[in-house]
């Protein structure tokens, strides 16, 4: 397969003006006529080149230029183009090209496809290609109008991007609607949907007073559940007036849940087209923690319209000008709407749980990559919540109305175009008069820098020299990296956990705010506070303030000190997950030296006896507070990981802290358990979630006591948070009900698809031994289907992804399963079959057994004939 370089990027060598397309929509076969207004483009590399254009899985009817049929010699075709040398090469000219598709064949649900019944597409990153002949690139931007053409039975909704402008009656029971999008657009962009569906509708008025109809459209049985939905996008189209003076711009915006679907959602201009997860909820379907997701989705795709729509990506090593800048604009529109420290610290966990392991292994890459194979392959945490995280530091480096300040620029300057990562920081540069040429290292370098900090303080002057050393360790094709531009948000506490003023050698006063953001900029740097009479505990990378590891030695003490003063929310939860990692890798020590520890030091249990002795109004942060690192992040401390080991010693811990605290965590639940389903205020949800928490170290205990207060709540549960966290607690234990509940909760919900989901997830994810004979009995079950991603994700993704113990089984059991399912995907889905495969790429962090096994699974998938360049690029990069 070919690789494709950022360094070869050039301009378009033929632009399209406007885009005609007429879809005679069938499931089967469907014809696609495309009228193109196309001119060589003067800024072209080369002027004699041939139009070139791109077309996969399509069968080709005909060729029409500047109104005369083509006969065959005059093109050329190949599985990947279409090349016309006689193309003109001055003068605008009209290019129709007839081409069939078979929508119920495209089961990489790319291109057009169909999901039950619906006709959807799928575009991002290369998928009109499927569908058309075209120039396939996101910096060729055009204006649509398109024309769906359908039975009135099969199809009585119709839907494409931008305004409807007509419609009318055809003859055999046929219909038709013409949609005209206003903005010009790529590609990628483009949207049709048809298929029989129900609408809720609803209304929002901008800030400057326009109307815009909103739209949900769902299967029938799926209409109750869109309300959630609805509000979730006022509140975002609300939200980017507001914080980022961006108003909406057509006079519709429809969002339309689809159930097989690659990705989260989509944001095609007007016509969001989402996966169903992220729009269906009803308070017995739905926990809360889908809630808040739809929301956060809901608002991604909205804010897409300005960040992604509007001004686009010039070429997709671009991608995380939009996604980067995107996530981080739907997490501030969460951190707005919940609870901000709730919001940091669940961000930072992604990051660090998922992506550090990314940016640690084979397929580690650049925020703006140079380089792919398959630009689906990049869609990764690094993109999006790395680049979340870049865009974040250039708000924390130019305060809030500095980087307001940059994005007005680069929305005034860049409306209407396709642009680059470049661009967007030359209007923070410029916006601002600063220099960011140190801070673009972010966008090129790859792999998470290594902060260490250490403080001395001296009593004889009343100082504290803070000593900064970075580094960041090699990754592919980047042996050596230059020092990173490092926000370093900082605070000192005095005795009593108070903040402290901060006034740094040479200034003549203490600084009005206790979190000061300290430039890094060099491999070591020293920073000298003075004014200190007694010595202070340092507070070091508040709210996380750069995606980096951060070493500070401390002791127990220390660590429990600042859980229990620090007064930044995030680095209050980290001090806890520091003392708490701290306490299971001792654990995993001894373990892993053939000891078998019956106690874990007491520091944790009683930081956490002190938590739970405190009033508390934010019981979502207590939840996190009480929460425990997962096992991938312990194996990403360690050199060599040992998932047996770190499984036990988590357990230990678990049942340790249950034990010691039970009377604690009876009394809460209790105080806390009663039924507030349908409410979804803060308190409402900060108290399920707390009382699951509790739920949970008691079902540790594994006593019939225990199973007793599960089974209760799982049965008398009338919202989804509730019964599906007592399920979870029932199937990880001994209970003999666990069978049965198992069972009754399929029943209950088994037209309810995304519930059933839940039902695969739980039973793969389950830690106990004999989850992967369940698995692979799961895999015959009527309810799977390996053509549904949300159910392929939720046995297969959730068995491989969420269960390490049983994943990384020492006989590769479970590495066979993966690869097996990866073999059968590859064939009808390479994108998702791809996404799979990559815990398998951590192969050279496990034991030398592991890595055999590991190896021989990926070895196994390469040496599959027909092997999808999607799954070639990972494999192959991960065996290295
Ligand atoms: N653009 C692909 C889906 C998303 O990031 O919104
Ligand atoms: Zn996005």
């Amino acid at each position: 397969p070919k690789t494709v370089y950022l360094k070869d990027y050039t301009p378009p060598e033929y632009l399209i003006g406007q885009v005609e397309l007429t879809f005679l929509l069938d499931e089967r076969d469907c014809q696609v006529t495309s009228r193109l207004r196309m001119q060589k483009n003067p800024a072209g590399a080369d002027a004699s080149a041939p139009l070139v254009l791109d077309g996969e899985n399509l069968k080709l009817e005909s060729v029409r230029l500047a109104g005369r049929v083509l006969q065959e010699d005059e093109y050329q075709v190949t599985p990947e183009s279409l090349i016309i040398p006689g193309a003109p090469k001055v003068e605008v000219f009209l290019l129709e090209i007839v081409t069939r598709i078979d929508p119920s064949a495209n089961t990489a649900l790319e291109g057009l496809y169909l999901s039950n019944d619906m006709l959807c597409t799928q575009c991002e990153a290369q998928g009109f290609r499927r569908i058309t002949y075209f120039l396939d690139r996101p910096d060729v931007m055009a204006s649509y109008s398109v024309t769906l053409i359908g039975d009135k039975w099969r199809f009585p909704v119709l839907l494409s991007n931008g305004n409807r402008v007509a419609a009318g009656q055809l003859k055999k029971n046929r219909h038709w609607v013409r949609w005209e999008d206003p903005h010009k657009k790529p590609c990628y962009l483009f949207a049709l949907v048809a298929g029989r569906l129900e609408c809720l509708e609803d209304a929002y008025t901008t800030a400057s007073g326009r109307e815009v109809a909103l739209q949900i459209y769902v299967e029938k049985h799926d209409i109750d559940k869109c309300d959630h939905a609805m509000q979730s996008l006022k509140n975002a189209m609300r939200w980017d007036e507001e914080a980022f003076g961006r108003e909406y711009d057509l006079d519709l915006y429809m969002i339309v849940a689809v159930s097989h679907f690659n990705m989260g959602a989509m944001e095609n201009k007007g016509l969001n087209v989402f996966n169903t997860k992220y729009v269906l909820a009803r308070p017995d379907t739905a926990t809360d923690a889908d809630y808040e997701h739809i929301e956060g989705v809901i608002g991604h795709e909205y804010f897409h319209n300005w960040t992604g729509n509007r001004i686009t990506c010039r070429d997709w090593f671009q991608l995380s000008l939009k996604e980067g800048l995107t996530v981080f604009r739907d997490q501030e529109f969460t951190a707005d709407r919940t609870s901000r420290g709730v919001k940091r610290i669940e961000d930072v966990n992604l990051l660090r749980n998922r992506q550090f392991l990314e940016d640690a292994g084979p397929l580690a890459h650049p925020v703006r990559p140079e380089s792919y194979i398959e630009i689906n392959n990049f869609y990764t945490l690094t993109v999006y919540e790395k680049g979340a995280e870049v865009v974040r530091m250039l708000h924390t480096l130019l305060g809030k109305e500095g980087f307001r300040q940059g994005t007005d620029l680069y929305f005034e300057r860049h409306d209407g175009q396709a642009v680059t990562c470049d661009d967007f920081v030359r209007c923070m540069e410029e916006a601002n008069g600063v220099d960011l040429a140190l801070f673009r290292r972010w966008y090129s370098q790859a792999g998470t820098p290594v902060l260490r900090l250490t403080a001395d303080y001296s009593a004889a002057d009343a100082s504290l020299t803070v000593r900064v050393k970075q580094s960041c360790p090699p990754t592919p094709g980047q042996p050596v990296k230059e020092p990173h531009h490092i926000p370093l948000a900082l605070g000192l506490l005095g005795p009593d956990g108070a903040d402290l003023p901060l006034q740094l050698e040479g200034e003549g006063a203490p600084h009005a705010a206790t979190t000061r953001v300290l430039s890094v900029t060099e491999a070591e740097q020293t920073f000298r506070f003075v004014n200190l009479p007694a010595k202070p505990v340092v507070s070091a990378l508040r709210g996380f303030s750069a995606p980096v590891r951060l070493h500070v030695l401390r002791g127990y003490d220390e660590l429990a000190f600042l859980l229990r003063h620090d007064s930044d929310a995030f680095n209050r939860w980290d001090a806890g997950q520091v003392l708490a990692s701290q306490i299971m890798l001792n654990l995993v020590e001894q373990i892993i030296e053939g000891e078998q520890p019956k106690k874990a030091d007491p520091h944790l249990v009683e930081a956490y006896r002190h938590l739970l002795a405190q009033p508390w109004e934010d019981l979502s942060f207590l939840s996190l507070l009480l929460g425990l690192p997962s096992e991938d992040y312990i194996g990403s401390l360690m050199k060599i990981i040992d998932p047996d080991a770190i499984h036990a010693a988590r357990q230990l811990l678990k049942k340790e802290i249950a034990t010691a605290l039970a009377d604690d965590f009876r009394r809460l639940y209790a105080e806390h358990h009663r039924d507030e389903s349908g409410r979804f205020d803060a308190q409402a949800i900060g108290r399920r979630r707390l009382k699951n928490v509790c739920l949970g170290y008691l079902a540790e205990l594994d006593t019939d006591d225990t199973h007793r207060l599960c089974a209760e709540q799982f049965h008398q549960a009338r919202n989804m948070t509730d019964q599906i966290a007592a399920l979870g607690c029932l199937v990880n234990s001994s209970a003999a009900a666990k069978g049965a509940c198992l069972a009754e909760f399929y029943e209950q919900w088994r037209e309810e698809a995304l519930v059933v989901d839940k039902w695969f997830a739980l039973q793969a994810g389950c830690h106990l031994p004999g989850t992967l004979d369940v698995a692979r009995e799961l895999l015959s079950h009527p309810a799977f289907d390996l053509k549904n991603p949300n159910r392929v994700r939720s046995l297969v993704g959730a068995f491989s992804q969420s269960n390490p113990v049983r994943f990384h089984a020492l006989d590769g059991s479970g590495y066979d399963f993966l690869a097996e399912q990866v073999i059968a995907l590859n064939a009808l889905n390479p994108q998702i079959a791809a996404r799979l495969l990559a815990p398998l790429s951590q192969w050279r962090r496990l034991d030398e057994a592991r890595q055999r096994a590991m190896t021989a699974a990926l070895k196994r998938i390469m040496a599959e004939p027909g092997v999808s360049k999607d799954v070639y690029e990972v494999a192959s990069k991960s065996l290295g």
